[in-house]
């Protein structure tokens, strides 16, 4: 393959020791770079006042040349906080009743994925394959075609993909979908993404599925398919497995004096049914009171978008839950919940779930959530723990061996917590057994791999229907 350009919303800069962050996502598109050299653009996560955009800003890492630019706080308002996290996140989720449409915003997003094309090609050379990432960036590949470039483009949505009547309720979801005809191959997490994808094009007239996975939309023919993402598997189960001995592990061990932990791990977002989880302990506690006393619910959850008013307001909501049930439920000796509104380093992490007797992934919507993965991944497979996932998660189209739930009904919730806790230890460990068989082969590599491999093996879709004239009409 040649040289690859890897385009996300914000991008992993190495540290100055010349090591990248760990994390599944980054680690593997870094391997990937390595291996074609190339390029890693997006936003630097400042902004620049009020003044101009800035330029490029270049970090050269061996064959990866890092590419982050500022945006004027105007954008930011506009592309990130505003269309992106006000309107298409809540829409991919399901969220109509959270959606904040203005066109004002709407505009902004168009100009800075404008701005993001424009930055970009001068760095473009003609072999180059792209692959873009994220709702933040639908309209990027439309740009970069009115722009005559004809690099294959490819681009993952790793957020869940609406039903046509959700997408619909969007005002400008015709752009939207105009925009995604641009690439060559559209992945996403699931074939229900797919499908919903599939629905949203054939049912308004954008465009046809023409069998092998093709679609033809806006003069373009293009490939659709979903490609579930991984985690880092074996690297991960290592990482508990060492730091199962770490000082920060053991001494919440220590603390758990013999108490069952049940844990939750996820970005404070409302996407996570997280106040849905803590009603559901609550329940399982009350229906099963010999369990009081007995076990600890630790929520680690650090803020995030807190300036999207929907989080704030939920910070404050999960706060005040907490609160409550352990009001109401906890004694002297007994603090049913705690809660943590901060990251925790990776390993820890990894050592924290894997001193859990039951993981809680329990999302009202989620494109995939590696939380569930890194939980499996994380266990001791002589003495696994069990995962509560929710049906609602692109995992759980995987994660047979999970105790699958419906998140919006507390009680079957709190019931399936009861069966996971007392579970014997042959069943948790059959179940487990074949969700990590699983795991160690479709890991966060053979995804990058898989997207890679389609994006550049696919059939050349040259011809006049995909040359620069006719898809300039954005
Ligand atoms: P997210 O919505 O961020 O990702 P998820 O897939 O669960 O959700 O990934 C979260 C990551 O953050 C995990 O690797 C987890 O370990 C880490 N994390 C969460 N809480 C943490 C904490 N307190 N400290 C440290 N790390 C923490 C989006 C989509 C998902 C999709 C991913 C990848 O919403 O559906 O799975 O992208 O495609």
């Amino acid at each position: 393959m040649s040289r690859l350009i890897v385009i996300s919303n914000r991008v992993p800069m190495p540290e100055k020791n010349g090591t990248a962050p760990a994390g599944g996502l980054a680690v593997a598109l870094q391997a990937a770079l390595e291996e074609h050299g190339g390029v890693w653009m997006g936003w630097s996560g400042k902004s620049s006042g009020t003044r101009e955009p800035s330029p490029l800003h270049l970090t050269e890492r061996g064959n990866i040349t890092y590419a982050v630019t500022d945006l004027t706080k105007t954008d930011v308002e506009e592309y990130y906080h505003g269309f992106a996290n006000r309107v298409l996140w809540p829409i991919c989720h399901y969220r109509l009743d959270l959606a904040e449409y203005a066109r004002k915003e709407m505009a902004g997003y168009f100009r800075v994925n404008r701005f993001f094309a424009q930055r970009l090609a001068p760095l473009i050379k003609p072999d180059d394959v792209l692959w873009v990432h994220d709702y933040h960036l639908i309209p990027l590949a439309a740009e970069l075609r009115q722009m005559g470039f004809k690099n294959k483009i490819g681009f993952f949505l790793h957020i869940p993909w609406p039903p046509a009547d959700v997408l619909f309720a969007m005002p400008v979801h015709e752009e939207i979908m105009r925009g995604l005809s641009h690439y060559d191959l559209v992945g996403f997490q699931t074939d229900h993404d797919l499908e919903n994808f599939r629905g949203c094009l054939v049912r308004e007239g954008f465009g046809n599925a023409i069998g092998d996975g093709l679609f033809t939309s806006n003069g373009r023919t293009f490939k659709g398919d979903f490609y579930s993402i991984g985690i880092e598997t074996a690297a991960f189960a290592e990482y508990a497995r060492k730091a199962a001995n770490s000082v920060m592990v053991r001494k919440a061990r220590q603390s758990m004096e013999n108490r069952d932990l049940i844990i939750g791990v996820d970005r404070l977002d409302y996407s996570k049914g997280i106040t849905q989880r803590i009603d559901a302990y609550e329940s399982f506690i009350n229906r099963n009171p010999a369990y009081q006393g007995k076990v600890t619910y630790l929520q680690i959850t650090p803020k995030s978008r807190s300036e999207v008013p929907e989080y704030e307001q939920m910070q404050r909501m999960v706060a005040e839950q907490a609160g409550r049930v352990n009001g109401a439920l906890g004694a002297v000796d007994w603090v049913p919940i705690r809660y943590i509104n901060r990251s925790i380093g990776r390993p820890v992490l990894a050592g924290l779930y894997r001193l859990a007797k039951v993981g809680l992934v329990t999302p009202l919507r989620d494109g995939m959530n590696l939380v569930a993965k890194e939980f499996v991944a994380a266990q001791d497979p002589k003495d696994p723990g069990v995962l509560v996932l929710s049906r609602f998660a692109g995992a759980a189209r995987a994660l047979k061996g999970s105790l699958l739930v419906n998140p919006y009904d507390v009680e079957g919730t709190g019931n399936a917590i009861a069966r996971a806790i007392s579970m014997g230890l042959e069943e948790r460990i059959e179940r487990w057994r074949g969700m990590m068989d699983h795991l160690l082969v479709h890991d966060v590599k053979r995804w990058c791999d898989e997207f890679l491999d389609d994006l550049v093996s696919d059939q050349p879709l040259e011809g006049p229907e995909n040359s620069r004239a006719s898809h300039a009409q954005t």
